[in-house]
């Protein structure tokens, strides 16, 4: 058996290999995006002293006592010129909290700070908070919008699974101490609720996703849209919904607003991520769609089908057939990185620019939403290029 010393040495090393790593870029052949070979923040990205009693006395044995389950669904922004990602860490008692973790370039050697982040309760204490949208909002302040899970107070005896879902505020000056504010008030439960970053005919605007219970989303249509007055008293008054759900095609079951959306000369630049069924489960994809600058909530481009779907390794998680991404960063080269889990286990990071991202949403096809509308456009790009090459 290896000595405490012995076990402290093999740990550590490990650690630090893990987040050395360089990371490695693979084009995908659509010329959309480079994927990034290896996660860029896992489980093992944890640090030990989070995880191990550190004491030989009480720890003899150098045991885990705390383990992480998955490190998934963050949120990201630069920082005072770092790669700043805000993690959903779950432990092994399935309690998620959030972490920051950093990088000099956004693709490889990211490392938590020193503790996880201690977001104050507001009402009754949350039994589980995730996936935090960060906005850098045009008020000054630094906002993180999550997911505030609740035992359903309604829920039949014995029913030790029905939740509530609504949607946390908190902000920040410094990603370190962070200011509770009331959660938002909707008629329906919310997931997935991003805060707009600029302020819109003088009101705080929120991408929402109202469902009707805690996992379906029932008559909550799509992704919707609400102006609030107050945001240390955000009340939904009334919600539109701009993304709609459709029937068979990618976001037939749910859909639900990424990251806040990116502003560019041609429309905000919207990554969101579809959810249909089938035999295996649901599965999660990731599309895009842009919004006009001038009305937020008005539509104007939105491709086909999905921009990312699970591929190899990313198909194979706690809960399989998932991407989910509430994070990404625009360079000043027009570079964005977007942040993206896998099968809520991991974290991972794909490369691509804003000018591909615009192309591709005004120039991929819409979904004619038949199997004859589909094969009328693949005729005419087939016409089209033999027009050219003959
Ligand atoms: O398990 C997949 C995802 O499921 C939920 O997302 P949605 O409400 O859109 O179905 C969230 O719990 C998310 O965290 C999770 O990744």
């Amino acid at each position: 058996m290896k000595s405490f010393e012995e076990r402290l040495n093999d740990l550590t090393s490990g650690y630090r290999e893990l987040l050395s790593r360089k990371n490695v870029a693979e084009e995908d052949p659509s010329g959309w995006f480079s994927r990034y070979r290896y996660p860029v923040l896992t489980a093992r990205h944890v640090p030990l002293e989070w995880r191990y009693d550190l004491d030989p006395q009480s720890n003899p044995y150098l045991l885990q006592r705390l383990g992480v389950n998955a490190v998934f669904n963050a949120g990201a922004m630069m920082w005072k010129g770092r790669y700043i990602m805000v993690a959903r860490v779950e432990g092994f008692d399935r309690k998620s909290f959030f972490a920051v973790a950093e990088s000099p370039d956004g693709i490889s050697q990211f490392c938590f700070w020193d503790r996880p982040l201690e977001i104050p309760e507001w009402g009754e204490p949350t039994a589980n908070m995730y996936d935090m949208r960060l906005v850098s909002h045009q008020d000054g302040w630094i906002y993180g919008v999550f997911c505030a899970e609740r035992k359903d107070p309604h829920a039949p005896a014995g029913d030790l699974s029905a939740a509530v879902a609504s949607a946390g505020i908190a902000r920040t000056r410094d990603l370190k101490t962070w200011e509770r504010l009331p959660d938002l008030k909707s008629r329906s439960q919310q997931r997935n609720v991003v805060l707009h970053p600029e302020f819109v005919n003088g009101k705080y605007a929120f991408y929402t996703r109202p469902q009707d219970s805690f996992i379906n989303a029932g008559n909550g249509s799509g992704i919707g849209w609400a102006l609030v007055d107050d945001i240390e008293n955000a009340c939904i008054a009334e919600e539109a919904i701009i993304n709609k759900r459709y029937y068979h095609t990618i976001k037939e079951l749910k859909n639900g607003e990424g990251p806040a959306p990116l502003k560019t000369s041609k429309g905000w630049l919207h990554l969101a991520h579809g959810v249909r069924g089938c035999a295996a489960g649901l599965r999660y994809v990731l599309y895009l769609y842009v919004t006009s600058l001038e009305e937020p909530w008005k539509v104007i481009a939105e491709p086909s089908g999905y921009f990312m779907a699970p591929e190899g390794e990313e198909r194979v998680g706690d809960v399989s057939n998932v991407l989910f991404a509430n994070g990404w960063i625009r360079k000043e080269d027009g570079t964005i990185l977007i942040y993206y889990a896998s099968s809520d286990s991991r974290m991972h990071v794909a490369s691509t620019t804003e000018a591909i991202l615009l192309d591709y949403c005004f120039n991929t096809p819409e979904d004619g939403l038949t199997t004859s509308s589909s094969v009328k456009t693949i005729n005419d790009l087939i016409s089209k290029n033999r027009g050219i090459r003959s």
